[in-house]
């Protein structure tokens, strides 16, 4: 059976069996029949993680949320000449799930959607996560309680994603964040509407434009990096040195010789990477030659692990070429825009011949006499 049709069997018969499916499945998947909502005893981890490790998410969760809040911007509100009002307001959604896979769990991914989320204004946050031998990973615990959040559910898979779409076991979710294997992907693509979903992400990937002043170690460990995310991850080298195109010849390096930087920035732009790291003199430069990357990363000191785990910007980044049409996740992933306008009478009667006119071309009469009837 394709893929498709086997998750969209699967959702249909969570969406109409709820509870019983969801424990079906994950007896099936994850080999747990118990509640899905993490009892109270559970919450208990302190002890088993390090003070140390304690200290270092709390910087990292500060340094998110430093970055994270200058992303906040004002409403647009303004008055126009007839003294009409016309703006454009956001609103926080009200509830996300999170969603955190439970067989390589990534704390470090919860961090990247939950800090900004609650900077950008979002009020109830929830996680889901497959239970590993019964048990949701510790860190993800932590982090959590951390946060102040206090809803996780121990289901992952399909039956996580029909669980936050349809409130099976929870009270439903305005949108779902978080990255899965193909199933959670497939699951996301097909409940999109009934919820809203943040991205499809695809395995890892990296860029490096490197020129001779680069320094071959840095870009050879920088490369292999995000090869250790797996076997479907990728790893570019786009370079004017040949001392360094040689010397990264390594399985699961895709190497490019370029002539100059011009057509390192067109070849990077062609692979529209998830990250581009920029290893040359002038690495500035460049970057006002790229249009097609997730995020950049300047200078010799700014490698992706970096990014990953503790600069404080976000590393929930666009995959698989989406750079060249979607963005890193960032706040206003998580409001809604909406207008807000209040017209004078002047302004309504001096210009609502336009209005009544597109109602005439369009044949809406009732449009045209909404317009009308106002004096
Ligand atoms: N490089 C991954 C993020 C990550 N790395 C999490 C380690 N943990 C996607 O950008
Ligand atoms: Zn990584």
């Amino acid at each position: 059976m394709n893929l498709q049709r086997y998750v969209s069997e699967i959702l249909e018969d969570l969406k109409i069996n709820g509870l019983d499916a969801v424990k079906k499945y994950s007896q099936k998947f994850d080999n747990y029949q118990d509640e899905i909502f993490l009892r109270e005893e559970e919450w208990n981890v302190e002890s088993e993680i390090p003070q140390s490790d304690k200290n270092a998410i709390k910087q990292i969760i500060k340094r998110l949320q430093d970055y994270h809040s200058k992303q906040k911007t004002e409403d647009l509100m303004y008055k126009n000449e007839y003294g009409s009002i016309y703006g454009l307001i956001k609103v926080p959604i009200d509830r996300i799930g999170v969603y955190v896979p439970g067989g390589k769990p990534l704390p470090s991914s919860l961090l990247m959607v939950a800090v900004p989320a609650q900077i950008a204004g979002v009020k109830d946050i929830i996680i889901t996560s497959s239970p590993k031998e019964g048990k949701v990973n510790p860190y993800i615990i932590y982090i959590a309680k951390e946060l102040g959040i206090s809803e996780i559910y121990k289901v992952g898979g399909i039956q996580a994603i029909a669980a936050m779409t349809y409130g099976i076991g929870m009270k439903k979710v305005d949108k779902i964040f978080g990255p899965g294997n193909q199933y959670v992907n497939e699951a996301k693509r097909q409940v999109f509407g009934d919820v809203g979903i943040d991205s499809l992400a695809g395995p890892s990937e990296v860029c490096v434009i490197a020129d001779e002043t680069a320094d071959k170690d840095y870009v050879l460990n920088d490369l292999l990096s995000q090869l250790e995310h797996g076997a479907e991850s990728k790893a570019f080298l786009v370079t004017t040195s040949k001392q360094i195109y040689d010397y990264c010849q390594k399985e699961g390096i895709d190497r490019y010789f370029c002539k100059d930087i011009f057509e390192c920035a067109d070849k990077a732009n062609e692979i529209a990477p998830e990250h581009l790291e920029i290893l040359t003199k002038e690495p500035e430069l460049i970057l006002s030659l790229i249009r097609n990357a997730g995020a950049v990363y300047l200078g010799e000191y700014t490698p992706v692990p970096a990014a990953d785990y503790f600069l404080g910007v976000n590393h929930v980044l666009p995959t698989g070429k989406a750079a060249r049409f979607s963005s890193v996740l960032n706040l206003n992933d998580f409001v809604k825009y909406m207008t807000v306008a209040k017209v004078t009478k002047e302004e309504f009667l001096k210009e609502r011949y336009l209005g009544i006119r597109m109602a005439e071309i369009e044949g809406m009469l009732q449009h045209k006499k909404s317009m009308e009837v106002r004096k």
